[in-house]
């Protein structure tokens, strides 16, 4: 059993609506002109460097956008959408850390790994997303040792592994799981409810969760997902001081479940709320580095190249390595198209604990098949788009026979 991570490829549509309350850098750069192209090659390019550190990789696919089946419900199309229509053209489910929440099998009372698509209400353009998110979970997970399961109703916000953590000896162990949520009240929507985190985890049978309340000031600084600051693999808890309403009650619970449990906390006089959501230096991919990799056993943190702009994060990420800790490796990468739009290398992607096996090949890559991947996006992928463009495209044919194109190359034409 190990862990894959299973990264969203950044559909042709991708571009910068400002449509998200509350994550900044998508109000910042709403209206830019976007580049959809180099956009889904950064994250091909991501994909690839994890596959050199020995790491098995996985894909999810670009939904149908724009999406005239969501406007048909609405009752309303590409000419008289209005604002609907940044809604029905986002990209926005590139980001699969918000695609399900997953629940290893050694978790579940019933040994299955169980797999939750999240509803993602709170935001209308992430809302439509879940069909098509579920639509490729019940092909790649549909071997007997998974259970897929919709979605919590509605007006229960759920927003997937983004808000999920999971605490254990070593991956293929039982271990805790830890639901993250917030509450209304302060300037920004509180995207992850209790009750929907509470409703995954009856269904998903755990017999230990952790809900934990993320802090209003980590919200109301940027801080719209937990793994925006916070990011936890195998018994490592990476974590800004902030992060929690009440840490001290949190990791004494954790200590108690997880006795052999490292947290490493980041003080806020070191790297400040407003510093770390800046460099996204906890929307990292911490992962187990395989023994007979470039470079040997221990954990590396995957972060944002952003993170080496701020100076005072670098330091300190510099002086974590150079310790004795379990974190032995920082890697920047490039995913700046994403990044744009509040999606870091952890947004990006899915991590699932489970044998290959079990996972329909179509769904894993390697090197020769994102070679495959990265000439389709060359060819058919649009180089810019401004937002004029957008307004004016109409159904956007174009954007449509690309993706098609994609999923003809991985033989998933079932997903058109
Ligand atoms: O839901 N951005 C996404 C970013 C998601 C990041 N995911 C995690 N933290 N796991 C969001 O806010 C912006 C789209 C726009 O403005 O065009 C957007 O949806």
């Amino acid at each position: 059993m190990i862990e894959i991570n299973f990264d969203g490829i950044v559909g042709p549509t991708h571009n910068y609506g400002g449509l998200s309350l509350g994550n900044l850098a998508s109000k910042k750069n709403a209206g830019q002109t976007s580049r959809p192209r180099a956009a889904a090659l950064q994250g091909l390019a991501k994909m690839r460097a994890n596959l050199a550190l020995g790491l098995t990789q996985g894909i999810l696919l670009p939904h149908r956008r724009p999406d005239g089946a969501w406007l048909d419900t609405l009752a309303t199309d590409a000419a008289s959408a209005g604002p609907l229509w940044a809604a029905a053209t986002s990209a926005s489910a590139m980001w699969a850390a918000n695609a399900a929440t997953v629940s290893p099998a050694p978790d579940a009372a019933d040994g299955r790994c169980h797999l939750s698509v999240a509803n993602l209400v709170t935001m209308p353009h992430r809302s439509h997303e879940w069909p098509g998110t579920l639509a490729q979970l019940e092909i790649a997970f549909a071997n007997d040792a998974f259970a897929v399961h919709g979605p919590v109703p509605a007006p229960f916000g759920d927003e997937g592994a983004a808000n999920h953590m999971r605490l254990c000896d070593h991956h293929g162990a039982s271990g805790v799981e830890v639901f993250v949520y917030g509450e209304a009240g302060g300037p920004f929507p509180a995207r992850q409810h209790l009750q929907a985190s509470a409703a995954i985890a009856r269904r998903h049978g755990l017999a230990d969760a952790l809900f934990v309340r993320q802090s209003n000031e980590a919200i109301a600084a940027g801080a719209f997902h937990n793994d925006v600051v916070a990011v936890a693999n195998e018994r490592v808890l990476f974590a800004h001081e902030q992060a929690f309403a009440d840490k001290h009650r949190f990791f004494a619970d954790l200590r108690a479940r997880l006795p052999s449990v490292e947290i490493v906390e980041v003080p806020a006089d070191a790297v400040s709320l407003e510093d770390a959501i800046a460099s996204y230096l906890f929307n990292a991919q911490l992962v187990t580095l395989p023994a007979n990799g470039p470079y040997g056993a221990g954990m590396a943190l995957i972060l944002p190249s952003e993170a080496q702009g701020v100076g005072r994060v670098w330091a300190w990420l510099e002086a974590l390595i150079a310790g004795n800790g379990p974190i032995r490796r920082l890697i920047p990468v490039d995913v700046r198209e994403s990044m744009a739009n509040g999606g870091g290398p952890a947004c990006l992607r899915l991590r699932v604990v489970c044998d290959p096996a079990t996972v329909d090949p179509r769904f894993l890559v390697d090197d020769a098949k994102l070679d495959r991947l990265a000439a389709v996006i060359e060819a058919h992928w649009p180089e810019h788009v401004s937002p004029e463009e957008i307004a004016t495209l109409g159904p956007w044919p174009e954007a449509v026979a690309a993706r098609v194109a994609l999923l003809d190359a991985l033989d998933l034409a079932e997903l058109i």
